[in-house]
């Protein structure tokens, strides 16, 4: 009998192909939604492997419904969607797929920025609105980036990669995270600094941090209080690390100047979210890793990984 695989998603053809040969491979047949919980759980309770999304809470049910699982296998660096320690537990590896999509992301968190800072989005929206009828000295002026400085909260793999970018920008370049990076500090030249003096004295607070229990609610009023009125808030690791309505106050009320979000607490959102009110909001529909080449890349390691762990072999890259 051929192992079963289920992707949560419906994915290209092009993609599973090579595998139909020893694999029995299924899919959540509707594009561009996401699967049907109780299809998940039905489906879990056959497969061999899985192939998650963000959106997917690979929970205890669904963990305990896999009685055949030996691999998750997440089309995602970040995993907070799995409890990955029950899944440990019960003897199955659960992969990610870092590394290839650090430049992709670091490409989307520089242009949200740039976005945000130079009103990008609401400038394009007004000429297409047709309200380009004069010029004036401050039509659509934002502020300015280059010789600013950024203040990267969470110096991992894509952190680095921001800052690499920042660096072509002449940015001042401020970073905080657990351990202290020597490549990011001798070669890239960031300094670093405590979470409160980062958030004081930053004009643009990137934030790349996971989401675990320690950072959830970890920018809230208190924090976006001590900002600078003046700053930029971006966020393209996960919504859970910020407190929504203190952002939103914060906003409103003008104690920083505005935000670039690529993602948000409960994805995806309606038009009628709070934080979609504000002129001061940017918003993405969680796209950072999301160009057709990284895309593709991740779900080719997303099927590697499964490879390996179904061959007896370690997988090219564990959760560990
Ligand atoms: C995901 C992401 O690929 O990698 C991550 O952690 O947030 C994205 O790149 C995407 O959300 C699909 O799961």
């Amino acid at each position: 009998m051929k192992p079963k695989i289920f992707i949560t998603r419906k994915i290209a053809e092009e993609f599973v192909k090579p595998y139909r040969e020893h694999w029995d491979v299924e899919m959540w047949h509707e594009e561009g939604t996401t699967v049907d919980r109780q299809v998940l759980l039905e489906k879990a309770s056959q497969a061999d492997a899985l192939i998650t999304m963000l959106s997917d809470a690979i929970d205890q049910e669904v963990i305990d419904a896999g009685v055949n699982l030996n691999v998750i296998s997440n089309l995602a660096v970040g995993y907070d969607n799995i409890d990955v320690d029950y899944a440990k537990e019960k003897g199955i590896t659960v992969t990610n797929t870092p590394d290839v999509l650090t430049e992709t992301t670091a490409d989307l968190t520089f242009s949200l920025l740039m976005a945000t800072a130079r009103r990008i989005i609401e400038a394009n929206q007004y000429v297409k609105e047709g309200k380009w009828t004069n010029w004036a000295p401050f039509l659509m002026a934002g502020t300015d980036i280059h010789h600013k400085t950024i203040g990267i909260v969470g110096m991992g793999r894509i952190g680095e990669a921001i800052a690499e970018r920042a660096r072509g920008f002449n940015m001042n370049i401020l970073y905080h995270n657990r351990s202290r990076k020597e490549r990011a500090e001798k070669e890239i030249g960031a300094t670093y600094t405590s979470f409160d003096e980062l958030i004081e004295t930053s004009d643009y607070v990137v934030c790349m941090t996971p989401l675990t229990e320690d950072t959830v609610d970890m920018f809230n009023e208190s924090v976006f209080k001590r900002m600078k009125n003046s700053a930029i808030f971006i966020n393209t690791s996960r919504g859970g690390v910020v407190n929504e309505n203190d952002l939103y106050t914060a906003l409103e009320t003008k104690e920083i100047r505005a935000a670039g979000l690529d993602v948000f607490q409960n994805e995806p959102i309606g038009q009628d979210h709070p934080l979609l009110q504000l002129e001061n909001v940017t918003a993405l529909p969680h796209i950072g890793s999301a160009s057709y080449e990284t895309r593709s890349t991740m779900i080719e390691l997303c099927l590697q990984n499964i490879q390996q762990v179904l061959a007896g072999k370690e997988p090219a890259t564990p959760v560990l």
